[in-house]
């Protein structure tokens, strides 16, 4: 039986209601896209299945989106407008109607942007990847009303910058292709919880007699089921990236010719990583001299040889040049010559050829203003500063959707200060009564995926997806989309462009090449890509080379090296990358999953918990000068010895005492891209009983 898009029936018996199977796409913030099949019957959802056709998906979804019901009728969902009724941040709201919300929306933007638009912020991220849900109506609508722009920085920005100094673009490797190689080197990802579907192909590989490194502070669950594992410190990847040149230099595993036509900038890059013999990156990094040469050996023996690199390892100061210095290692072994070679960290830029932003977005609708721009990663700062020359209107205003910066932001105490503050009007697009939704003056009822239309592009594969709704939106619920035209036609912009309903819009964002029709009917399109895309050069670059040109390690912030003083007072680096079970702050209150998670936990290593007399299970308190987080302790050799990691990202309102390990990171950027390092953080931790008697943290 053909599979369409939509209205599918299924052979059904005489009692049975009709089934019928839509073709989706996963929404969520990860580099998988999966390609979905939703059946339903009578308005409900029967399974959520993975695509068997598509390739990156391969049949299979994750634990979290098959169990994508529970999300969508989970029993807490916001399904009617909410107004605030008691003091900011209490969570006490009332049912409005959608009218009386959005005018009064409306009515306090106009007279909000009747002084200044500026002083109104939009605050959103990837809470859902699609294109029309994310910045398309929305984009409009802020466009039109002169809002403050956002930076939008809080994930991948360090990283994006690195890649576009470096091969032009978030350009890399097909994700199938990682079959093929010989050597997988996994830096700076926990590909079995982040990134499924590429450890699928990787397995492929290993059992074809692949060899499979992890670069990794933390030994985690992928980094147990390679052959070698370097836990290396935070922050230190580009280190290790020069320690490595050095040996690919002094051994001759060169490919001169390919350097020669392809790379920009080598012969300093080359002097950089001469001072860079194994024991020095050792020293620095952490790690034994000996596996370094192991490695180099490895990498610059075999062809193809792949690097999976993930947005891990960029949230230290030195972030962006650390990818750099990574993506310049295939260049110098040639190893782009071969599909299955090369590297892969996002495959963003690809879609540029299929897609039209600013279709979607219309940022001709500044008409020539150009509004301030806010940076989202520095939201606890920006929203407590005053009016004042450099900086413009104080923010009165905050329209938050597809993002819970109250529990994602770096250094909470000051977000929590500005999302309290009486005098802002906070408006939040939710499913659920989130942290930030908490502090919101009004709420307003989102669709899931499986209410409305999207379009999707992939950072982890090479395919567009639609999604199609399968079930009716749930309660009172409107897509962003949606509550984008109704607050248009309410503040009176009357463009055409406001009128167009989504499928407009997605007709509008496909470039040649990709018809909707046909996606309407399989469900997804690979883009027609080069299977060896930097076999012959051709970066993205201007010059077409690959550019090496300045790239150099940079410490991080708060180390030993950078910051002594602060390290004898805070002796251990935190990290808190994702926990399997979660994305990001979502799924935290979906029960089925949080039960698998357990707790929010602090892993440290025995060398670690046993001076401190902390034992595992054992309450916690984890503080620098910024702020402080009580959790259990769990002693693991997960943790490396100096390092503590704490899984994210919990909501605050099921920690110990209404926080998460935000408490603790900072606001400092990165060195490209204006991004957050919430792995450049350093912490002392103590058992919580003892807590009452130590000593404050000093305030920053
Ligand atoms: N299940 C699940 N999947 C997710 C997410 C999630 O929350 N849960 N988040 C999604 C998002 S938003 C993103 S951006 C992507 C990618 O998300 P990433 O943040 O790249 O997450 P991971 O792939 O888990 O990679 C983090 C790994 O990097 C390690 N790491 C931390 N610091 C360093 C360092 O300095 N150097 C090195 N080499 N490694 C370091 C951590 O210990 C961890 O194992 O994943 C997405 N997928
Ligand atoms: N300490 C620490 N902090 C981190 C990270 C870390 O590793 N450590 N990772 C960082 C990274 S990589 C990222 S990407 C950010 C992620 O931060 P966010 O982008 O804020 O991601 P989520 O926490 O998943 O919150 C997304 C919200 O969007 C909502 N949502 C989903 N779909 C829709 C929709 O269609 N409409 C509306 N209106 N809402 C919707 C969800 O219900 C959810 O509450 O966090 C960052 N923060
Ligand atoms: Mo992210």
């Amino acid at each position: 039986m053909p599979w369409l898009g939509l209205c599918h029936s299924a052979p059904m018996s005489s009692t049975a209601i009709a089934e019928r199977v839509v073709r989706g796409a996963c929404p969520h913030d990860c580099p998988d896209t999966c390609a979905m099949r939703v059946t339903v019957a009578d308005d409900r959802v029967i399974r959520i299945q993975g695509d068997p056709d598509h390739p990156p998906t391969h049949g299979a979804l994750c634990t979290k989106v098959s169990r994508y019901a529970e999300r969508v009728e989970h029993p807490e969902r916001v399904l009617h407008p909410m107004k605030r009724i008691g003091p900011k941040g209490s969570g006490q709201f009332e049912r409005v109607s959608w009218d009386e919300a959005l005018s009064d929306i409306a009515q306090r933007l106009q007279a909000i942007a009747a002084r200044d638009p500026q002083a109104i912020l939009p605050y959103s991220y990837a809470g859902t990847m699609g294109l029309l849900q994310g910045e398309s109506m929305a984009a409009r609508f802020f466009h039109k009303l002169g809002a403050s722009l956002l930076d939008r920085t809080i994930c991948a920005s360090a990283g994006a910058a690195g890649l576009q100094a470096t091969y032009g673009g978030k350009l890399g490797m097909h994700l199938e292709h990682f079959a093929g190689s010989r050597l997988i080197v996994i830096w700076g990802s926990n590909s079995i919880a982040s990134n499924l579907h590429f450890w699928t192909f990787a397995q492929q590989a290993k059992r074809a007699g692949a060899k499979l490194w992890c670069i990794d502070p933390r030994r985690s669950e992928t980094a147990d089921k390679c052959h070698r594992h370097l836990a290396l410190k935070p922050g230190t990847d580009g280190a290790l990236a020069l320690s490595l040149m050095h040996e690919l230099i002094t051994h001759g595993w060169l490919d001169a010719a390919y350097i020669d036509q392809h790379v920009e900038g080598w012969p300093e890059l080359r002097e950089r990583a001469l001072q860079w013999p194994p024991e020095r990156a050792a020293q620095v990094c952490g790690v034994a001299a000996e596996d370094i040469r192991e490695l180099a050996r490895d990498y610059g023996s075999t062809q193809p040889a792949a690097i999976r690199l993930n947005y891990g390892m960029q949230r230290v100061r030195g972030g962006g040049n650390a990818v750099r210095l990574v993506a310049l290692l295939p260049c110098l072994t040639g190893a782009w010559r071969h599909p299955s070679g090369g590297m892969l960290l996002s495959a963003s830029s690809w879609f540029l050829r299929a897609i039209d932003h600013a279709a979607l977005q219309r940022p001709d609708l500044l008409a020539g203003r150009q509004p301030r721009t806010l940076n989202m990663s520095t939201i606890g700062d920006e929203l407590l500063r005053e009016a004042g020359p450099g900086f413009g209107p104080k923010v009165e205003a905050v329209v938050v959707y597809n993002s819970n910066p109250v529990a994602v932001a770096p250094e909470s105490r000051k977000v929590v200060q500005g999302f309290a503050r009486e005098d802002l009007f906070t408006v939040v697009l939710e499913h659920f009564m989130t942290d930030t939704a908490d502090h919101a003056d009004y709420v307003l009822p989102a669709t899931t995926q499986l209410e409305h239309l999207d379009l999707h592009t992939s950072y982890g594969h090479t395919y567009v997806l639609l999604n199609q709704p399968s079930l009716t939106p749930r309660g009172e619920a409107r897509s962003n989309t949606d509550i984008f035209r109704a607050l248009a036609a309410r503040m009176g912009f009357s463009e055409p462009c406001f009128a167009d309903s989504d499928e407009a819009m997605a007709r509008q964002a496909l470039k040649p090449g990709i018809r909707f029709e046909a996606l309407q009917q399989h469900g997804w399109q690979k883009l027609p890509l080069p299977e060896a895309p930097f076999a012959e050069g051709g970066f993205h670059t201007p010059s077409g080379k690959a550019d090496a040109r300045g790239a150099d390690f940079v410490p991080n912030y708060e180390s030993a090296d950078s910051a002594p003083a602060l390290a004898q007072t805070y002796p251990l680096a935190m990290i808190s990358p994702p926990a399997r079970h979660f994305l990001n702050s979502t799924f935290v209150n979906v029960k089925s999953l949080r039960s698998i998670e357990g707790e929010p936990l602090l892993e440290i290593h025995p060398d670690d918990a046993t001076p401190r007399g902390i034992t595992s299970g054992q309450l916690v308190r984890v503080f620098n000068g910024r702020g402080s987080y009580r959790c259990k302790a769990e002693v693991s050799t997960r943790a490396r010895p100096g390092v503590v990691v704490g899984l994210g990202i919990w909501w605050r309102k099921f920690g110990v005492d209404g926080t998460n390990v935000n408490e603790l990171t900072g606001q400092q950027l990165t060195d490209l891209g204006r991004a957050p390092t919430f792995y450049d953080c350093l912490v002392q931790v103590e058992a919580a009983e003892a807590a009452a008697t130590a000593s404050a943290p000093a305030t920053a």
